[in-house]
């Protein structure tokens, strides 16, 4: 096990992780015969600064603001004894997949160098974001939600913060103290989190602290220098196979991959052996749910030894197609196009 950085608590042995500075992106192998969730020891971490620890005896969740009529706080087991919700949802960095405008579009954006494993599927327990919001009161002039983490400042922004409008808040966003059936890890969180479905994961705010209803749209670096055109995520797809995979000739495979889009349901995977020439469909195996991903496989029998590219190419239900091509994005969000899945194809 390597401990590649300080900013993060958990192990990041190299089998299971990319370190990226204070971040670290899950490898697509990692999720090889894993279930429908991602195992918290492999999911990918996202951190501005560095991890808090954070004493939950200690902790209390402010909830206050002109939009609401009773402020107050909240403590952990106060929360802990409200009524819980459990949802299987996927958080995904905006900025998965951004080494592949340099490396497949000679158009490289600045910012971590993702590949496709800033993502990953959890089932999240908590309290309902609204069913916190009711017990405070909500003003009708209730415009914005504004929650905040307790790690530390990014550089000149302050603390890392994303609003997000009301309606958003009182429909789906969950303030998640469990991951998978655990209590939310340091790096996860703890002791709660924001989980937002389908939106970038900016939003799923980690080591709350702090929610501020306001009765005006509020502006804060991460709604207007970062992230600032970016609420869902478009369609991916990715193989849950190493960069470079060596897989012997002669035999038939059966590959697997998922597929996810914040838009909605992923209705089709179509995948090609042929650097696009044709496609074949994939087949779906277990869950489908929206806000989380669709896992699929495809079986093919290599007749030749040699490099090979793969390619994954979902639909989702607002009927968008991966493309071959994703428009210049100059902070190098929203990666949607087919991504070029090199392999290896070796005498067994
Ligand atoms: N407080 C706080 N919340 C945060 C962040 C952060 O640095 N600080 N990073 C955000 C970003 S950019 C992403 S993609 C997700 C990543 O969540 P994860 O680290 O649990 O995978 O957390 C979000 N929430
Ligand atoms: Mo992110």
């Amino acid at each position: 096990m390597k401990q590649a950085t300080a900013t993060i608590v958990k192990p990041l042995p190299d089998h299971l992780f990319r370190v990226h500075g204070e971040s670290a992106e899950m490898r697509g192998e990692a999720m090889s015969g894993m279930g429908y969730h991602t195992p918290n020891d492999r999911f990918f971490v996202r951190n501005h600064t560095s991890t808090p620890l954070i004493d939950a005896t200690t902790w209390r969740l402010r909830v206050h603001g002109a939009g609401v009529r009773c402020p107050r706080e909240f403590g952990y087991d106060e929360l802990r004894a409200m009524q819980s919700r459990t949802f299987d949802v996927a958080i995904e960095c905006a900025g998965n997949g951004r080494r592949f405008f340099g490396t497949q579009q000679h158009d490289a954006a600045p910012g971590t160098q993702w590949g496709l494993g800033a993502i990953g599927v959890a089932r999240w327990r908590g309290v309902m974001l609204k069913d916190l919001l009711m017990e405070v009161g909500v003003r009708p002039e209730a415009v914005d939600v504004l929650p905040t983490g307790l790690d530390a400042p990014f550089k000149d922004y302050g603390h890392v913060c994303r609003p997000l409008p009301i309606g958003k808040a009182m429909d789906d966003v969950l303030l998640a103290y469990e991951m998978n059936g655990m209590p939310l890890p340091a790096d996860h969180g703890f002791p709660v989190r924001l989980v937002v479905p389908g939106w970038v994961g900016v939003a799923s705010i980690k080591w709350l602290g702090d929610v501020e209803v306001s009765t005006s749209g509020v502006q804060t670096p991460w709604n207007t220098v970062f992230y600032a055109d970016v609420t869902t995520n478009p369609a991916k797809s990715a193989f849950e196979l190493a960069w470079n995979a060596r897989l012997p000739v002669g035999g038939l495979h059966i590959l697997h991959g998922r597929s996810w889009s914040g838009r909605g349901r992923i209705v089709r995977v179509e995948v090609s052996f042929d650097g696009g020439a044709s496609w074949r469909e994939a087949e779906h195996h277990g869950r489908h749910l929206v806000s989380a991903w669709l896992p699929w496989h495809i079986t093919w029998a290599p007749r030749r030894t040699g490099a090979h590219v793969l390619m994954a190419r979902a639909t989702d239900a607002s009927g968008i197609t991966q493309p071959l091509v994703t428009p210049h994005h100059p902070f190098g969000y929203h990666f949607d196009a087919v991504v070029r899945h090199p392999l290896e194809v070796v005498n067994g």
